[in-house]
């Protein structure tokens, strides 16, 4: 008998080969079990094998990983910034991110969770990993998942929490 998850889980990647951002959004795969989730994890490439401009987005299924989604308008996001050279926090923090998150980790405050996208992003930019909220003016609340997360995924960077599509920190911790 295999282990449920509270919630189904869905795999996007972003493609990066058109132009028009949600032409480039796949469907991957799905799962809501402890078992499926690790057979899926060992044959996924990790973060760090993915190209520049290419994502990898884990949400609840029945929420598509863009700012237009009906549960993502109100939302915002928090995100740690990576260092290019720094693929083993990348890989690290992207795994343990994920188990907090189909584990249901957080209490009675999982639900204001959407998702968690991973950017590996081209240039000199840093790579990013951005946990997805549902509204982002529920600042205490979203402060305590915040929080948690940078104390059990031990997460040394600053990490800051954005509106969705801005790019400038409502606050830091
Ligand atoms: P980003 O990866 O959030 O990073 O978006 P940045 O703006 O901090 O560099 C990069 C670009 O991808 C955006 O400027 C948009 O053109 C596009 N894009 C990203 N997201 C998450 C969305 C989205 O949810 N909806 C739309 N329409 N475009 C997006």
């Amino acid at each position: 008998e295999k282990h449920p998850l509270e919630n189904t889980w869905v795999l996007w990647l972003t493609a990066n080969v058109s132009k028009d951002w949600k032409e480039n959004l796949i469907e991957i795969t799905s799962f809501n079990t402890v078992e499926d989730f690790w057979c899926l994890y060992h044959h996924m490439i990790l973060p760090s094998e993915l190209e520049e401009g290419q994502d990898f987005s884990l949400f609840k299924q029945g929420v598509r990983p863009m700012w237009e989604d009906p549960a993502n308008t109100k939302g915002g996001r928090l995100v740690v910034f990576l260092e290019k050279k720094n693929t083993h926090d990348l890989n690290r923090i992207w795994l343990d991110t994920i188990l907090m998150l189909i584990g249901e980790n957080f209490d009675n405050l999982n639900h204001l969770i959407r998702g968690v996208v991973v950017n590996i992003k081209p240039k000199n930019n840093k790579n990013r990993i951005s946990v997805w909220f549902s509204n982002k003016n529920n600042s205490k609340e979203n402060m305590m998942i915040s929080q948690k997360l940078k104390d059990t995924v031990s997460i040394p960077q600053k990490l800051g929490f954005y509106a969705h599509n801005s790019h400038s920190a409502i606050w830091n911790i």
